[in-house]
């Protein structure tokens, strides 16, 4: 088994396409020590640098890992082992005979030492309505809840369903489960009460907690009647506790519990439950890009230490910063990025319960100004979105607060990226693109940390974090695309017997398995200087005509448009901008021109058809499989659509598709 640089035509094709370099730095002249960054790294000696840093991080990982968790977590009984792996039993332990509660290290510390300080801005549908939430304030709703949940007969062990939008209620649940030593199991609240019922049911969950109604985007959407639908097929549910968003009644059967209510009973201190590092934390649904949604576990205590370390470094994060992630708590960049990792650094997060156009495209960056957003973190399908509506929406506000922009969820292409760097950003703030997923817990490659004069190149999420080791599968092994693979090892990757599976999964068709490394779906180039460019799924990784193309390189080009495979062509599917009025066969034909000057003329689509809109799943990925089925007209077999956005978008396309051939 090789794992080296990928050689070959995609390597060749991104220098060309990327070779604009950004210097992103706040910093200039100003000489840099790492020890002041990070206090640990003054005992790891001869390391004075980021990259020595990183190689420290890699070759002495116990000391590393070791050190930084002293350091950054409060234990209740200290680890005696840093990590304990077997991968070919797929087992992974990390600080083993520890034991600590989450919630005492995302609240308690800093009760005691900063008690007034605002743990949690929650931005509410109606802007200009925020409400700002004390540390102190959040560990008393958390406490109360933990006790409201024990008198409901919630036990260490088990595991909770919240179904809520973001709300200071729904983070006080995951902490207040986190504090009594349950799992929690939260599921997005946009999905059917099927996709729903499935995770209940998965999850075994007794209690559900929710609230009467949701707010999103000016609509009032009936979450407790998704809830009262689901648990009419799960025998598990004892008890649903319902939180009142509005102020609308809703039905409530004997099952209901009203939750501000008896919460209020319920007194303000609440015993932490000292936790085993490796207990179940929580349980949580990938977002079904890719197929069937699979549940996946992360633990206590590595999958905090990991969260913090790089919210803290990646986004350049310091105390007294308003941290603005604008995805949802239900997908984990909001468990990492808005709960725990924020939390952990006694930061100041926000819990956004909007849209990016609601009540109009300045919706952002009007709350950037009002809130003061120092690192703000999006997704390029809102990035995207967002500049069709052109530079006025957000020029009309102030953003001199803002110091990092970070990215997540998808490629961004290259219009995109600058875009957010020249108008959201001003040209002064770098762009951190942040490749991870679910199963890593937190991010893994981004261009932070590195000294704050390291060049940052458009689109490629460029270095590997502390303690991370990818590595691309090597074209002459596995026949036809490129992989990424990433070593398990590192404290937030994804525990049980899941990592088992990952683990058999993931030498594809190689005879032996490439034991401590998971397959990780995506295909990425290594440029010569050791940055990293994720270029799509891979089964986004399309053959035509014997030349291997990933997606997102064919995207950077035909921006806003989706190429997948067609027996041996490329069918495009565009999403024109708001303002563009073209005629489709002079659209197909500057298409065509604009690929075959920037890639070459065998990539040039063969198929054009204009959409609407792409379909999606609620996390705003694209379901490239389904596009892929259409094409191939297996509209029968279109699987697994529990996590789909928006239907009709599926029928548009399956009516266009049927008009173009
Ligand atoms: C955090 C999250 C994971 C998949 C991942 C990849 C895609 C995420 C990306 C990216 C390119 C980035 N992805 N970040 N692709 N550049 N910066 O999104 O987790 O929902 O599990 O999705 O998302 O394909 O494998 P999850």
């Amino acid at each position: 088994m090789m794992c080296s640089l990928w050689r070959g035509t995609l390597l060749t094709l991104t220098s060309s396409l990327n070779r604009r370099v950004f210097q992103c730095c706040r910093q200039l002249g100003r000489s840099y020590n790492i020890a002041s960054c990070m206090p640990e790294a003054v005992a790891f000696q001869g390391v004075s640098d980021h990259s020595g840093l990183y190689k420290f991080s890699v070759n002495e990982s116990d000391r590393f890992w070791g050190a930084v968790a002293r350091q950054r977590l409060s234990w209740i009984s200290p680890f005696h082992t840093v990590q304990n792996c077997d991968f070919s039993q797929g087992k992974i332990k990390w600080f083993e005979g520890g034991k600590l509660n989450v919630s005492v290290n995302c609240l308690d510390r800093h009760v005691q030492t900063c008690p007034e300080r605002v743990a949690l801005i929650w931005e509410r549908d109606e802007p200009g309505t925020e409400v700002k939430i004390t540390y102190r304030q959040l560990l008393e709703l958390t406490c109360r809840l933990g006790n409201l949940l024990k008198r409901q007969g919630v036990r260490r062990g088990d595991c909770v369903t919240i179904y809520m939008p973001p709300c200071p209620l729904a983070m006080a649940s995951m902490l207040a489960c986190a504090r009594i030593g349950a799992a929690h199991n939260v599921v997005f609240a946009g999905f059917s009460s099927e996709a729903l019922a499935d995770r209940i049911r998965d999850a075994q969950s007794s209690t559900v907690i929710t609230v009467n109604q949701g707010v999103r985007g000016g609509k009032v959407v009936d979450l407790k009647r998704t809830v009262d639908q689901a648990v009419q097929n799960c025998p598990t549910v004892q008890q649903v506790l319902v939180a009142m968003r509005t102020e609308n009644t809703v039905p409530m059967t004997d099952r209901d519990v009203p939750l501000e209510e008896e919460m209020m009973k319920e007194d303000v201190v609440c015993e932490p439950v000292a936790m085993d590092s490796e207990d179940v934390l929580f349980l949580l649904y990938t977002s079904g890009s890719t197929g069937k949604p699979k549940g996946l576990v992360h633990t206590q205590a590595g999958y905090l230490l990991y969260t913090s370390l790089t919210h803290r470094y990646v986004f350049n994060y310091h105390d007294g910063d308003v941290f603005g992630c604008v995805a949802d708590i239900g997908w984990i960049t909001g468990h990492s990025y808005i709960v725990y990792g924020p939390l952990c650094n006694g930061g100041t997060t926000v819990l956004f319960e909007s849209t990016p156009v609601y009540p109009n495209p300045g919706r952002y960056w009007e709350m950037v100004e009002r809130l003061g957003i120092n690192q703000f973190y999006g997704a390029p399908t809102a990035i995207r979105l967002l500049l069709k509506y052109g530079d006025e929406w957000v020029q009309n506000y102030n953003r001199s607060s803002l110091k990092t922009l970070g990215s997540v969820g998808e490629p961004i292409n290259t219009e995109a990226w600058e875009w957010y760097h020249r108008v959201v950003g001003d040209g002064r703030c770098p762009v951190v693109d942040t490749w991870w997923q679910t199963e890593t817990g937190g991010i893994c490659i981004a261009p932070r940390p590195a000294d704050p004069e390291a060049e940052i190149v458009p689109g490629m999420a460029m270095h590997p974090f502390y303690g991370i080791k990818p590595a691309l599968l090597d074209t002459e092994v596995v026949t036809g695309d490129g992989v990424v693979l990433q070593s398990a090892q590192f404290p937030a990757f994804l525990r049980l017997r899941l990592a088992l599976c990952y683990n058999q999964y993931c030498p594809l068709n190689c005879a032996t398995p490439l034991l401590g490394f998971f397959f990780t779906g995506d295909g990425a180039h290594r440029s010569k200087e050791g940055y990293y460019q994720i270029i799509g799924r891979l089964d986004d990784v399309i053959n035509v005509s014997g030349h291997r193309l990933g997606t997102a390189e064919l995207e950077d080009v035909v921006v806003c448009t989706i190429i997948i495979m067609f027996g041996l062509g490329v069918y495009v599917f565009v999403v024109l901008k708001k303002a563009v009025m073209v005629e489709e066969d002079v659209l197909a034909q500057q298409l065509r021109e604009m690929v075959s000057r920037s890639i070459a003329k065998y990539a040039c689509p063969d198929f054009i058809q204009v959409v609407r809109c792409l379909p999606k799943t609620r996390s705003g990925k694209i379901m490239r499989r389904v596009l892929r089925k259409v094409v191939e007209r297996n509209t029968d077999e279109l699987g697994d659509l529990s996590t789909l956005d928006d239907p009709d978008s599926v029928h548009e396309v399956i009516r266009g598709h049927r008009r173009l051939r």
